[in-house]
């Protein structure tokens, strides 16, 4: 009923949309006793279901996993007809809630919500309406969905045609019958691989314009999978709290089987139990690292391909369906019935637009580079601005007018996908930021649900009437879902999980790829932190504890994770010798490192015997001499050996172009302070004296190390300068011991947890150096002269003891006159980079080590 605007209506909380999202919204709600308006642009219940009504239109989730769990009579009453439901079947299904709580006498159908601006004089959102209404509201959460936003049609001419135009996001409710038509569908997505068999069977003529191949698999339709049924049968709440800790928001047991090293046997067996299951998060799961390891990813991709050109019997046709310009995954895979098989009906033809683009859509039809076609109708099946395209077409403005078109130009800033700072009192369900897309959408659209009520219930309670996040808590969160995401293969693709569909869109990583789980787990963590990174206020009341909720690099605190389940006996409770048998056990399962030139093994002879070497030589161009590169190996001057840094050795080869020559010095407690660093001087000498034999370039030498190893590579430079000589062109510096006090901030922040403790550290220095030593330049670096030393590379890590005293030492440095560039290892810890092959995340931070290498000496 459309009200003055003088006089406008009030309610605790406005929900835009009646979709998943919206209906429970409204339940939860109103079970809180709050005063509810759903605001719903469609005629009925239903979101993306009321519109999507295609042929052929159906879930990709199996309907027993894509069904709301909140309610358990409801899962009793309610019976799905297949392991995939239909359009038709999911909106009765969203239709039968809607009745059976009454949830319709608080919707407003037909209705959009205008315009919605922040009131900071009264703490409310002011709404407008498509029908004249104004409503005001303490709350305003939007339940809009991630694909509910069509894209434009984005092609030249595309208003000319004068047949039927139809969009497969917006299809008309009578249907349509092709009968005898020619028909061309532009689009295969989901929606177009999904309708394109249907449409087939009825028009005359079929042709499909190609952008881009998709991978699809058989969704083997049919009843719901018995062992899924039995398992509900059996624990339905423990199936839905499983889904609710898994990674996608289905209960399957992730693999831990890894294509690069499975045997084909296996790698057959695993992947054609996914293709005859067809289920997406089946295919995904293939092996354990088919989205981060672009030679995993491709057996599966071939695997798909050889299906492909199995099925078409055109080897033209077949080749152009094949999928080969993105890693499989990183474009949301498709489930069809049929899709590839219709391309062996005569009447059907693929044109591929790679090869002939659409140049104009005509009044006839659609003319390419080569040809020009004649349609009765145009199916666009193009697609959606996803995640973001509903939010900022709803012109909201928060705080000072800024609206969230203005705020989010360069993509969109959400803390938890759930708010934006200066938008108070504004959620959204399902937002950018969150798992959405990549999940089983019911399950985040339950979790979400719950997460908000419960943190409207718990303002309530203690009298707060405004939250928001702070700018600081909403960095780290974007920061952190960009982690997740550089980690895996999808940034290569141009998808919309990137915002690549759409002309002019940001380029930014829409959803969280960091699971369900962890998500779920992020979000409670916040709420049970006194709702960290949120600013809560009431009447009397501000208060905010500003922190980020997630600062580590997400491969990092896995690697921890699966660290810390060995349950392994701390280092310093151990002798040097089994400390030593454990770190030589523990290097035999990583991989080896990327593959060198040329590797050899030799000695140094030192007057106190022999210090053995090995010598990295790059792969490839150009033949002849390169610089020179001393490394000393990380371990407390305790453990550690040439195997232990092999693969950072091949790494730092690898990248920066130089000869490695890594020497294994003489090590405590057999051999004490000043052993180690007059061992590292020595090998330093030595290096420069026989540069030629090394295939190095004479006169162009530098020193590197990590941990212990970077502390005697300082002091070897500490010393050469003393000694005038030999000239060193500078000093890679990883995570250095550079001082014994374990006073500093990182110390205390990081003294625990992170594999290199303050009590491992004190085990270190006990070994190595009476305490009165340690205040000697030769164990402690920084308290020497620091003039006339090389130029230094400093990497510091966020979660190292030994972080402060890395900063301080380039600090002291930069003060003496020495070039320095100190590179943060952000998310990391003192030995996640140097985990070649294992963190991913530490390759952007091993690249810019392999840089400060070359520009340690002059350019080739
Ligand atoms: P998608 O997956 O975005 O697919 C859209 C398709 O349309 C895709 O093949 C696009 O090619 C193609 N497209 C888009 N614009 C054009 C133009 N201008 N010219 C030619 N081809 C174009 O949308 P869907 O509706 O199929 O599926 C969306 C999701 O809904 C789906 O993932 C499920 O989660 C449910 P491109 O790949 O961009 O080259």
């Amino acid at each position: 009923m459309n009200k003055p605007a003088s006089v406008p209506e009030q309610f605790d909380v406005v929900v835009a949309g009646a979709g998943f999202s919206g209906l429970y919204m409204l339940y939860r709600l109103r079970q809180l006793g709050l005063s509810v308006k759903v605001l719903e642009s469609a005629g009925d219940v239903g979101g993306t279901w009321y519109w999507n009504r295609y042929p052929g239109a159906r879930c990709d989730i199996p309907t027993t996993d894509y069904t709301y769990s909140f309610d358990p009579e409801l899962e009793k009453e309610w019976t799905w007809s297949e392991k995939y439901a239909t359009q038709p079947e999911i909106l009765d299904y969203l239709q039968f809630v809607a009745d059976r709580h009454g949830l319709r006498s608080d919707i407003e159908f037909s209705t959009t919500v205008t315009s919605a601006r922040w009131d900071e004089q009264e703490n409310r959102w002011r709404l407008t309406t498509s029908c004249g209404s104004e409503i005001r509201c303490r709350f305003y959460i939007m339940a809009t969905g991630c694909l509910s936003m069509p894209k434009a049609a984005d092609i030249e001419g595309a208003g000319r045609f004068a047949g039927q135009v139809y969009f497969t996001s917006r299809w008309p409710h009578e249907g349509v019958d092709f009968t005898g038509q020619r028909v061309a569908v532009i689009g295969t997505g989901s929606s177009g691989i999904q309708s394109i068999p249907l449409i087939a069977r009825q028009a005359r003529e079929l042709t499909v314009f190609q952008r881009t191949a998709n991978f699809s698999i058989p969704a083997h339709n049919g009843p719901a999978p018995a062992d899924r049924l039995k398992q509900l049968g059996e624990d339905r709440a423990g199936y839905r709290h499983a889904a609710r800790w898994s990674r996608g928001g289905v209960p399957i047991e992730p693999t831990d089987v890894l294509g690069g090293t499975a045997s084909e046997a296996v790698r057959r067996e695993r992947f054609e139990a996914a293709w005859e299951q067809g289920e997406l998060f089946g295919i995904l799961n293939v092996f354990a690292d088919q989205g981060v390891n672009p030679a995993a990813n491709d057996i599966v991709a071939e695997m798909i391909r050889e299906k492909i050109r199995s099925i078409v019997k055109d080897p033209e046709t077949s080749e152009v369906l094949c999928p080969k310009d993105h890693y499989f995954g990183t474009k949301r895979p498709c489930l069809d019935t049929g899709y590839f098989e219709t391309y062996n009906l005569p009447h059907v033809r693929l044109v591929d637009l790679r090869k002939q683009p659409i140049a104009s859509i005509t009044e006839e039809g659609i003319e390419t580079a080569d040809e020009s076609f004649g349609f009765d109708a145009i199916v666009y099946a193009t697609g959606f601005d996803a995640m973001t395209g509903a939010l900022v077409a709803a012109d909201v403005a928060g705080r000072d007018g800024v609206s969230l078109q203005e705020k989010w130009a360069a993509g969109p800033s959400t803390y938890l996908g759930l708010m934006t700072a200066g938008f108070p009192n504004f959620f959204m369900l399902t937002g950018p930021g969150s798992p959405s897309v990549l999940s089983n959408m019911t399950v985040s659209i339950e979790q979400h649900v719950d997460w908000v009520a419960e943190c409207l219930e718990g303002m309530r309670e203690a009298g707060l009437e405004t939250i928001e996040p702070t700018t600081l808590a909403e960095a780290g969160w974007n920061q952190h879902v960009q982690d997740c995401a550089a980690i895996t293969l999808h940034p290569t693709a141009n998808s919309w999980y990137m915002g690549a569909n759409v002309p002019g869109k940001p380029r930014v990583f829409l959803p969280y790829i960091g699971g369900v789980n962890a998500y779920r787990q992020a979000c409670d963590e916040v709420a049970s932190q006194g709702y960290l990174g949120f600013r809560l206020t009431g009447p009397g009341e501000d208060r905010c504890w500003d922190g980020v909720i997630r600062r580590m690099q997400p491969d990092v605190a896995m690697v921890l994770e699966i660290m810390a389940g060995m349950g392994m006996p701390p280092m310093e409770t151990l002798s040097a010798a089994d400390a030593r048998a454990l770190m030589a056990a523990a290097a035999q399962t990583r991989p080896p490192g990327p593959e060198v030139g040329e590797v050899t093994d030799g000695v140094i002879p030192i007057p106190a015997g022999d210090l053995p070497y090995r010598l990295y030589r790059p792969a490839g161009p150009p033949e002849g001499p390169r610089p020179l590169v001393v490394y000393f190996h990380g371990g407390g001057w305790v453990l550690g050996n040439l195997d232990s840094d092999d693969p950072l050795c091949r790494d730092l080869c690898a990248r920066s172009g130089a000869v490695v020559v890594s020497v294994n010095y003489r090590h405590a407690p057999e051999v004490r302070f000043p052993a180690a660093a007059q061992d590292a001087f020595a090998a330093v000498q030595w290096a420069d004296a026989n540069a030629i034999e090394l295939g190095g370039i004479p006169g162009q030498l530098a020193v590197a190390g990590w941990s212990a190893g970077a502390n005697v590579a300082a002091v070897a430079c500490q010393l050469a300068r003393d000694a005038e000589g030999p000239h060193i062109s500078g000093q890679l510096l990883i995570c250095p011991v550079v001082d014994s006090d374990m006073a500093r901030p990182s110390y205390i922040e990081n003294g625990d947890g992170y594999i290199l403790t303050t009590a491992l550290m004190r085990w270190f220095w006990d070994h190595y150096a009476d305490p009165a030593d340690r205040g000697d330049p030769r164990a402690t670096p920084l308290r020497g002269d620091l003039k006339g030393l090389p130029s230094a590379c400093i990497v510091t890590a966020d979660f190292d003891p030994l972080r402060d005293e890395g900063v301080a030492y380039a600090r002291a440095l930069e003060a003496a006159g020495v070039p320095v560039r100190l590179a943060r290892a952000r998310g990391h810890t003192h030995t996640s980079v140097t985990m070649v092959g294992v963190v991913i995340s530490g390759a952007p931070v091993r690249a810019e080590i392999g840089e400060a290498l070359r520009d340690f000496f002059p350019a080739p």
